[in-house]
């Protein structure tokens, strides 16, 4: 890297610590948690408000526990969410049960809404049960692969749009993702064939060590939606009202309007826009969420090699939960006793989470199971050498620290 390079990404560092620098980012929520003078407040009830305050404050809690397991060496290399829980919260309540979601590794607060944690946590701990369960409650695997789960979430949109389904596919990756070849033939086919996809893109300011600013040298992550023929929106991700608008609004657009779809035929666009039946098509939707982790890329990482400490400060000034819970004091929808309560039950439900995820008794053969239908001789060689061991040793012989 010469010296341009290091100034270029000196003053992309510096770009960033105004996190509300950029105008075109829509929000509801002003800095310290009061509605923006302009905004318009999502028409919720108010258990729905406290509820995605809640789930917020339960993935938070998830967060802070996880990393702590993965440092005792109760859990593998973890991916901590802290700083993201309003776009995951916010947007997974603006969508219905029915709908897929499809993540990276790290919008663990999808799964809390869909009241999915304790399913889910045995995945972090090595266990592949953890990726099957939470197929029940029409969320996929986790993608480590980045990138690579953006085609198969237009595939299962597509799907859905041509059995005349009224579901839509709520796409999480990240600001890294975009330079993928998968991105651009995933957001290409849904262009085309208007597939009701929310491509959810989580601009948390670096891919492990590379800068947002030296990801692309596009304007805006949103804007890549144009070349594709559909709409890009910001928002900001650390406001959870906002997020759940855009997303709601989004996932209604991408549902064609919702009702009167041709059975059975898909969106059936003709060259005008229209639907064979009249119907509004399907139309995907970029919807990036600005925001930014506050800690490491995962456990194995160290930010202060690439980061100052100080980054984190305004953003940590703009938190989510903060923003969230001043709103719902102030609009008289919860008070001390409320935020005390909403704690608890976080401690709770994640502890439970821990001991169900601990309780899940380990199958060595599995790892061999997933990959082929048929184990080529030299995998089927080495599974048999395992289980040969297990059964001479004892599976105790295998745990950590033995
Ligand atoms: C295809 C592929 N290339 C590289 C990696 C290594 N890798 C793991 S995470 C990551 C950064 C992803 O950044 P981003 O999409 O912004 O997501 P974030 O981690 O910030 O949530 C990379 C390059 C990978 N997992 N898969
Ligand atoms: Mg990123």
């Amino acid at each position: 890297m010469d010296e341009s390079d290091d100034a270029s990404v000196d003053a992309a560092a510096d770009a960033s610590v105004d996190p509300l620098a950029d105008e075109d980012v829509y929000r509801v929520l002003g800095p310290d948690g009061r509605p923006l003078p302009d905004a318009t407040v999502p028409d919720l009830s108010d258990d729905r408000f406290r509820a995605i305050y809640r789930d917020m404050v339960t993935t938070r809690r998830f967060d802070e526990r996880a990393v702590s397991l993965q440092r005792q060496g109760r859990m593998g290399t973890y991916a901590p969410c802290a700083g993201q829980e309003g776009s995951a919260v916010g947007s997974t309540h603006a969508l219905e049960e029915r709908d897929l979601i499809s993540y990276q590794y790290r919008e663990h607060g999808a799964v809390v809404v869909r009241d999915l944690l304790a399913e889910y946590l045995p995945y972090w701990m090595g266990h592949e049960s953890g990726t099957e369960a939470i197929a029940e409650g029409n969320v996929f695997p986790l993608n480590i692969g980045i990138a690579a789960h953006l085609p198969h979430a237009v595939g299962a949109s597509w799907a859905f749009d041509l059995r005349g389904e009224d579901r839509v596919a709520a796409c999480h990756f990240g600001d890294g993702a975009t330079s993928e070849g998968d991105f651009h033939e995933a957001l290409n086919f849904a262009g085309v064939f208007d597939t009701p996809t929310l491509f959810c893109c989580h601009n948390n300011g670096w891919a492990i060590s590379v800068p947002r600013e030296r990801q692309t040298a596009s304007a805006t992550l949103a804007a890549k939606a144009t070349a594709y023929g559909f709409e890009g929106v910001r928002v900001d991700g650390m406001d959870p009202l906002a997020s759940y608008a855009v997303t709601r609004e989004a996932a209604e657009r991408a549902r064609g309007g919702g009702s009167g779809r041709d059975a059975g035929g898909g969106s059936g666009r003709g060259a005008d826009g229209e639907t064979s039946s009249g119907a509004p098509p399907t139309r995907p939707v970029l919807v990036e969420f600005v925001e930014y982790r506050y800690g490491a890329h995962t456990t194995a990482d160290d930010p202060t090699a690439y980061r100052d400490d100080d980054a984190v400060d305004p953003w940590r000034a703009i938190d989510p939960i903060d923003r969230m819970e001043t709103f719902l004091r102030e609009t008289g929808r919860i008070d001390d006793e409320g935020v005390a309560a909403a704690r608890d039950r976080a401690d709770d439900v994640v502890a439970e989470a821990i001991d169900a995820a601990e309780a899940v008794e380990p199958d060595p053969a599995a790892m061999f199971d997933h990959a082929y239908a048929d184990l080529p001789p030299e995998i089927r060689r080495q599974r048999d050498e395992l289980l040969a061991a297990v059964e001479e040793h004892g599976e105790g012989a295998f745990d950590a620290g033995e």
